[in-house]
């Protein structure tokens, strides 16, 4: 168990709707632990256990939404 934050710049999230999809694609990961989207900024912070999921799961989720992912 290791436990890590990654703080995530999306592209294109404007609103509830599309806070919600960004968190349910990455609550569906198994490891991932919490998920906080700030759409003013754009930015997605992922609490997730590096030992079972890792940041490249963690983009393709959110990119398989169809938003942009750095
Ligand atoms: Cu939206």
């Amino acid at each position: 168990m290791s436990k890590e934050t990654a703080e995530l710049r999306v592209d294109g999230m404007s609103c509830s709707h599309c806070e919600n999809a960004v968190k349910k694609a990455l609550g569906k990961i198994p490891g991932v632990s919490s998920v906080s989207v700030n759409l003013d900024d754009g930015t997605v912070a992922v609490e997730y256990d590096a030992s079972t999921a890792d940041i490249g799961q963690l983009k393709a989720a959110i990119a398989g939404e169809g938003y942009g992912v750095m």
